[in-house]
């Protein structure tokens, strides 16, 4: 069974209506965000702090990217607030607004670092 599918990627856009289902689904075990880290060879998706090192991983998230984008832009009530909330998981034990995480290096979220 093939999982990533260009199917599945207009499925997440098209039929996940509210974030919570939308990320639900991308995120999910066979996701189409699970689903590219484990399907390259050489990105162990598993391991959050090796992962970033295979060069296929920036094309993946590029790509992730982009489906957040055209599934926000569908409208729809997608809209998001800059108030809705953020949960980071493993990097940070706060939840955030969206606010509070837009800026990489100068807080109040927890973020402290500048691409080269
Ligand atoms: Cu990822």
């Amino acid at each position: 069974m093939a999982y990533g599918k260009t199917e599945d990627i207009v499925n997440s856009i098209v039929n996940y209506n509210d974030i919570l289902a939308f990320q639900n689904f991308m995120q999910g075990g066979t996701g189409v965000h699970g689903v590219g880290h484990f399907t390259v060879s050489g990105d162990p998706g598993g391991d959050f702090y090796i992962s970033p090192n295979e060069p296929s991983f920036w094309l993946h998230h590029a790509m992730i990217d982009r489906i957040w984008t055209i599934w926000h832009m569908m409208g729809g009530g997608r809209a998001q607030s800059l108030d809705d909330l953020v949960d980071l998981g493993v990097i940070a034990d706060t939840v955030y607004p969206i606010r509070d995480i837009l800026s990489s290096v100068d807080g109040p979220g927890p973020f402290c670092y500048v691409y080269e």
